[in-house]
């Protein structure tokens, strides 16, 4: 194995994918992990596992036409990247962002078969979206484009084909226009999509479970070092929903959150973010984050998100885009005395960033474990809907508190066992890799 072998995956990956380097960024970051994996199983080399996991099982492209308010015919590209479906049907969200192409949707729907896998739960690996910009568009332009997405979707999907979900750019409101077009044309009311309202098929604390999940992740690398997040301060990037939920339950828990952004500016709250604030602006007006500022005179609003990393922290919770945390930021948060940095977002933070975590000895939970908890709680609306019923609240909060308890078990079990003690990316990525790779050896070529 060895070296080469990795070298000659990554060069074949890189020649096949030109131009997108979030994909080989992913790719990568897990080939690399899973080398002690590779030279321990020959089986995985000879069935040519990782060449297969690096191809995805079917990319779709589409073309989306809809019509503005101004009556103007608009034309966006559509993507649905159905990348493995070893473990169940593809799972994954949507991303509706004007930076979405064919890279960005292959690195997020890589990632994901890893992050399934993680949850135990039994879905496979998708993502999909459009570089359709949701902002300042009216509810009727926003229903007009979903229709449209999923006039030609709908023929790749279903409840036990793919299901997808929000990312960034969808929440409820989207969902709910996406699944109102299913079922229109189908003329089926199944669980083909989750993130659904609560009054049609949705779960109980689905909104919540991202930002909650990587909160009880973090709170198990807290506790591997003694500590726990009464009293600290936290610094949270974004403020959509993976970041609203993520310091409600840091709250709740004792912490201080001192900031948070959006793609404008962030704000900096030294008496802590009054959270019902952020909720009204983001989720009833869906406004900008400047505007809290206006409200709270103890709170400085700064333009340009890029500074928000040398606010001093305790906790650092990167919550909103790829690659939004730098080698510079992630030696700011190392000067501070940063003690934990855990993501929200999918692979926020850039290879170097990462390095200077792990050199200087600060705890660091990587995306497709520590941000789990809100597919995980798809797999459990899944569930909710083949049974048709629905848990309450504190039995899926319970169900995903085990669940991230038992993601950090293993992946903080997988580095140990392969001598990486303390690497939770390592961890991830080889306890990811092994349920996946041997689900397809079974499975056959
Ligand atoms: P939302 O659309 O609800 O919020 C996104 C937030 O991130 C907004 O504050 C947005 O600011 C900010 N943001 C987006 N793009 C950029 C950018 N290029 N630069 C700076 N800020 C940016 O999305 P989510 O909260 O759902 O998603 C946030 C992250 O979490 C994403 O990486 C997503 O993939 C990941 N994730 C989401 C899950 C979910 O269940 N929703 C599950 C697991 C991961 P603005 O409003 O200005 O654009
Ligand atoms: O990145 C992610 O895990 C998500 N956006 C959630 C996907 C889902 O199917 O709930």
């Amino acid at each position: 194995m060895s070296s080469s072998f990795a070298d000659t995956v990554l060069s074949s990956v890189s020649a096949r994918n030109p131009a997108e380097p979030e994909f080989l960024q992913a790719v990568r970051e897990v080939i690399e992990s899973i080398e002690p994996v590779i030279a321990k199983r020959p089986e995985i080399v000879k069935m040519k596992i990782v060449e297969r996991l690096v191809e995805p099982e079917r990319q779709l492209m589409f073309r989306v036409p809809w019509i503005n308010d101004a009556g103007d015919v608009q034309i966006n590209r559509g993507f649905r990247v159905q990348f493995n479906s070893a473990l169940g049907p593809y799972k994954g969200g949507l991303r509706l962002h004007p930076s979405v192409n064919l890279g960005i949707i292959k690195f997020l729907g890589f990632e994901q078969i890893f992050k399934n896998a993680l949850t135990t739960t039994p879905i496979g690996g998708g993502k999909g979206g459009s570089d359709f910009d949701p902002k300042g568009k009216s509810d009727r332009e926003i229903m007009c484009f979903c229709q449209s997405f999923m006039t030609e979707l709908y023929r790749h999907i279903g409840p036990d084909t793919d299901v997808p979900a929000g990312d960034i750019g969808v929440g409820g409101r989207e969902i709910g226009f996406l699944f109102g077009q299913y079922k229109k044309i189908t003329n089926t009311f199944t669980g083909v999509l989750t993130g659904k309202g609560l009054n049609y098929g949705g779960s109980l604390a689905r909104k919540e479970a991202t930002g909650y999940g990587l909160v009880y992740f973090t709170t198990r690398m807290l506790q591997e070092r003694g500590t726990g997040w009464e009293g600290k301060t936290v610094v949270v990037s974004g403020s959509g929903n993976v970041a609203i939920y993520a310091i409600e339950k840091a709250q709740e828990l004792g912490a201080r959150v001192v900031a948070l952004s959006d793609s404008n500016g962030y704000i900096y709250d030294p008496e802590g973010i009054k959270l019902n604030t952020v909720k009204r602006i983001k989720e009833v007006e869906r406004g900008r984050i400047k505007e809290y500022a206006a409200e709270h005179a103890s709170a400085r609003y700064t333009e340009g998100c890029g500074d928000i990393w040398g606010i001093p922290c305790d906790i650092a919770l990167p919550c909103a885009t790829q690659n939004e945390l730098e080698q510079k930021d992630a030696e700011l948060l190392r000067n501070h005395k940063c003690i934990a940095v855990a993501e929200g977002a999918n692979m926020p933070s850039t290879p170097e960033a990462v390095k200077v975590f792990h050199d200087a000895g600060i705890a660091f939970g990587p995306a497709k474990a520590a941000n789990a908890g809100g597919v995980a709680t798809s797999a459990l609306e899944m569930a909710q809907n083949s049974m048709r019923l629905s848990w309450p609240f504190e039995e899926v909060d319970q169900r995903l508190h085990q669940i991230m308890d038992n993601i950090y078990t293993q992946c903080f079990s997988a580095a140990e066992s392969y001598g990486l003690k303390g690497n939770l990316v390592a961890g991830a990525n080889i306890a990811g890799f092994l349920r996946v790779a041997d689900a397809m050896l079974a499975q056959g070529v």
